[in-house]
């Protein structure tokens, strides 16, 4: 038997295709449609072989005496229901936090979003986004009303030049890196500009090796050079924009030159890659996490979007600022609000009208204190927050700083973790629940560009695992809550009635079509491409970035700056990837990238051990000597517990969007 779903890794969302033999999935192919047209990745090909893995959770844990032991649904939907219970009746709703998952669909987020709000009563709702695209949504938001990606994935095959900034396209989203190959082999030009030498530079026309956390004045400089050679769209600025004049002046204060000294860019580069930008009748900009995770995230985001604007690239085919969403379902938990400022569909959580139509949905009027955010819950454990409910996220592993992160967490009365399987953090865990896999389950996943698509159900639950949505009816049931929904389609028909981005979808149609948000009604065919006529906030909104330097910068003491980031073969916290013989024949040793000069300088060879220490903690792995990385930085993908490089990151925050700046921390490195 073969089943068709979708990936349960990145947010390209390409269909897999399970097959299925006596109850095990024993086999990934490739569905024929969908966004990998037919391909796959190493990860997709290899997707089944966490499913059927011995460590998979079985049965309910509930904590005693420091171990674990077996407990029934019954007996611990029971223990959290009254706990939480206690818990709000002393300290109130607010002292409660949740953190949704990513990794499960819609259904399941827009359930625990519900718990939090209609059941609970508190905003404390978020997910890995604040780690992650936080800054994209607060950015872009403010400059076009909407932080989605603006086209589609397909589109970037229509254009001319492809400027990639802070994205390893090829090992984080590889079906999207097909495409833009396709576009380079077609004749588009493609800039990068990277700190580290990512495999794409290859194709590059221009790559620029910036330092890290320069990148407003990189753009900024960029923009001084189209605005200087009179290569702006000044029709477009007119007619669709606001703020141009305020934008105007603080650019033009970044000549090429003096950027120089900022980002380690020679002028004359960067003259040439805003000629090419700036001279293309359809540019299109991809970026992810190197403009993200910043203290200046958000101003990194409005940088990207003044590029665009000023260059008239926004609301057609081939242009576009196209941040490419990185979890699986990440866009999708956003757009049912497991974010802590918005109702489902990016209401607003004070509208009158909106409470009004969610209050008659619901039965229970929506909460009106503000909401905490992931990292704000987690910097208040033991103090505001007493007790956390955690379904698919492992920030014992993926939060910043994790010395802090385990002190937080063993402060807090009581903690629930639903998961897979046993996480860093599920050990920490009061009771632990055994999540159904994604195969186990019907629902859907927004894919990076707005696309919704279903996730279907090829094997019975393993062992005694449950699917999220369930547990958390049961649970909200035990706490007054009404059960309502006997399977996830009737979850989404509820999503659609409450966020007219979701109002035309239902499982029903995605049998058969291709839907992307904005689809409002049921004849609404979606939007391939936002902003056509106008932004969605109207005029598209300029801002005037001044260049901030990160939150720590290298000293005597700690002379490098480490980057963070991620690696072709594993995920994350290594849940799955390392769970996959696949994938850890590939690797599943802890590394950290360096410079030969500064190699030589240390006295390090290459997979000699070092010692590699920040203000906050320290980690040995190996060193791999290699130039991909300039000298002065070092890398570390984070996937590996036993080198977890969180010890070392900074748990500094962007001001608006509080996404942690993992790009961006000082170590030093020693020999051991
Ligand atoms: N195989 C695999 N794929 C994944 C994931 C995974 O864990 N494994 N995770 C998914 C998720 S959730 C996400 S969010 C995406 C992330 O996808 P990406 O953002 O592409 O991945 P990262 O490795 O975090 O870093 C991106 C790039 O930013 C660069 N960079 C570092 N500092 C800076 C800077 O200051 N400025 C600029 N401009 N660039 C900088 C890095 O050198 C790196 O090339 O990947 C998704 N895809
Ligand atoms: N240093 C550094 N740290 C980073 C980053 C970085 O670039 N550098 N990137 C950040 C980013 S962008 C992100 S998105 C985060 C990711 O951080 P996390 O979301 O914490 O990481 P994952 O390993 O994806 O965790 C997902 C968990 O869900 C479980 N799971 C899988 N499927 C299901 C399911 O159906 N139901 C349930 N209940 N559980 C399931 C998995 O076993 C796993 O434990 O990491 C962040 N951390
Ligand atoms: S590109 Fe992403 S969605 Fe496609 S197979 Fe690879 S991990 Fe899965
Ligand atoms: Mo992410």
């Amino acid at each position: 038997m073969i089943v068709t779903t979708t990936c349960i890794y990145c947010g390209v969302g390409c269909h897999l295709d399970l097959h299925i033999r006596n109850g095990i999935v024993i086999a990934v192919t490739p569905g024929k449609r969908g966004p990998g047209e037919g391909k796959l990745c190493i990860k997709g090909w290899s997707a089944h072989e966490f499913i059927h893995h011995p460590d998979r959770l079985k049965m309910p844990l509930i904590k005693e005496n420091d171990t674990f032991r077996e407990a029934t649904w019954e007996e611990a939907l029971d223990l959290i229901a009254f706990r939480l219970n206690e818990i709000k009746a002393k300290n109130g709703p607010d002292s409660l936090g949740f953190f949704s998952s990513a990794k499960a669909t819609n259904e399941d987020n827009y359930m625990m979003q519900k718990l939090a709000r209609a059941v609970i009563g508190t905003n404390n709702v978020d997910h890995c986004a604040r780690l992650c695209h936080a800054s994209t949504v607060t950015g872009l938001v403010a400059a076009f009303g909407s932080g989605a990606m603006t086209n589609s994935q397909e589109d970037v095959e229509e254009s001319d030049v492809i400027f990639i900034t802070g994205s390893n396209t090829s090992e984080q989203h590889p079906l999207i890196a097909r495409r833009m190959i396709n576009a380079v082999k077609r004749g588009a030009k493609m800039i990068i500009a990277d700190p580290r030498e990512i495999d794409l530079s290859e194709y590059a026309d221009i790559y620029l090796q910036q330092h890290p956390g320069s990148d407003v004045a990189l753009l900024n400089a960029m923009m001084y050079v189209i605005l200087t050679e009179n290569l702006h769209d000044q029709k477009f600025i007119d007619e669709r924009t606001e703020g141009f004049s305020e934008f105007k002046e603080a650019v033009m204060q970044y000549a090429p030159e003096k950027v120089e000294e900022i980002t380690g860019v020679p002028a004359e580069k960067i003259r040439e890659a805003a000629r090419l930008y700036g001279s293309a009748d359809k540019a299109s900009l991809f970026f992810s996490m190197g403009i993200t995770q910043h203290t200046t995230g958000v101003d990194n985001v409005m940088s990207t979007a003044n590029l665009a604007m000023l260059t008239g690239n926004v609301g057609k085919p081939g242009t576009g600022v196209n941040p490419l969403r990185g979890q699986n379902n990440v866009q999708g938990a956003c757009d049912v609000a497991a974010l802590p400022n918005y109702l489902p569909g990016y209401q607003s959580t004070t509208s009158p009208e909106v409470r009004a139509q969610v209050k008659e949905i619901w039965g229970v009027e929506p909460p009106l204190n503000k909401g905490l955010t992931l990292t704000e819950m987690m910097n208040t454990c033991g103090d505001d927050i007493k007790g956390i409910f955690v379904m698919g996220e492992n920030p014992m592993i993926s939060d910043p700083d994790l010395n802090h992160v385990e002190e937080q967490l063993k402060k807090l009365d009581f903690l629930v973790v639903i998961d897979i399987f046993m996480s860093e953090t599920a050990m920490l865990a009061d009771v632990v629940l055994p999540a159904c896999s994604f195969a186990e389950k019907e629902g859907t996943f927004t894919a990076t560009d707005r696309r919704v698509q279903r996730v279907r159900k090829a094997i019975e639950p393993l062992g005694g695992s449950m699917p999220d949505w369930w547990i958390i009816q049961e649970l909200g049931e035990r706490l007054g809550y009404e059960r309502r929904f006997s399977e996830p389609s009737e979850i989404m028909d509820e999503l659609a009635k409450m966020a007219p981005l979701y109002g035309g979808i239902s499982h029903k149609r995605l049998e058969s079509e291709d839907l992307r948000w904005p689809c409002r009604d049921s004849g609404d065919p979606g939007t391939h491409i936002l902003h056509q006529e106008r932004f969605s906030r109207g005029k598209g909104r300029f801002h005037a970035i001044e260049y901030r330097a990160p939150a720590e910068v290298p000293d005597e003491e700690y002379p490098y700056i480490l980057t963070t980031g991620r690696l072709l073969f594993h995920w994350h916290t290594g849940t799955m990837t390392r769970r996959s013989q696949t994938l850890t024949d590939q690797v599943n040793q802890a590394f950290m990238e360096i410079n030969p000069v500064d190699a030589e300088t240390l006295g390090i060879v290459d997979q000699e051990t070092v010692n590699v220490a920040s203000r906050r903690g320290e980690i040995e792995l190996k060193a791999q000597v290699t130039d991909r990385i300039k000298p002065g930085t070092v890398f570390i993908p984070f996937h590996y517990a036993e080198a977890a490089a969180n010890k070392l990151t900074n748990n500094a925050l962007d001001p608006k969007a509080k996404i942690p700046e993992y790009k961006v921390c000082a170590v030093k490195i020693r020999k051991t």
